[in-house]
């Protein structure tokens, strides 16, 4: 499990364009942009997905959701909305099983972001 490529990623042992970081959780950006700025925010610790998760662990990863968004719309002024997204499990699509919580920056309609 803590083999996975995101738990790596975590521990700085494999490089990603990192936007957020402390001691527990790590943000940075998703190799297949859906759209400019779409963000995979982890745990550091391994964690499969949420049905592993402790309240703690929730805490933990979601209480660094607003602060991230925030920095993103600073960073992108004509983000108009975010959707927040998780698959958990292979059935619901989840692909590296390390917990992630996709966060999509979203604009107008006639503009995805690139
Ligand atoms: P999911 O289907 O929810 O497990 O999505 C996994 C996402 O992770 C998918 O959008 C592609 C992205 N991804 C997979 N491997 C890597 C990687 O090595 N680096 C980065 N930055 N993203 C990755």
């Amino acid at each position: 499990m803590s083999e996975t490529i995101f738990y790596k990623i975590g521990q700085g042992e494999i490089p990603a364009n990192v936007v957020y970081e402390d001691d527990q959780v790590m943000a940075f950006l998703d190799m297949s942009q859906v759209t400019k700025g779409h963000t995979l925010l982890i745990p550091k610790k391994a964690i499969q997905d949420i049905f592993a998760y402790t309240d703690d662990d929730a805490a933990m990863v979601f209480s660094r959701v607003p602060k991230i968004t925030r920095a993103m719309q600073k960073a992108f002024p004509e983000m108009t909305g975010v959707n927040l997204l998780s698959n958990n499990g292979e059935d619901a699509f989840q692909s590296v099983f390390h917990s992630h919580i996709h966060i999509i920056p979203r604009y107008s309609k006639e503009d995805d972001g690139f």
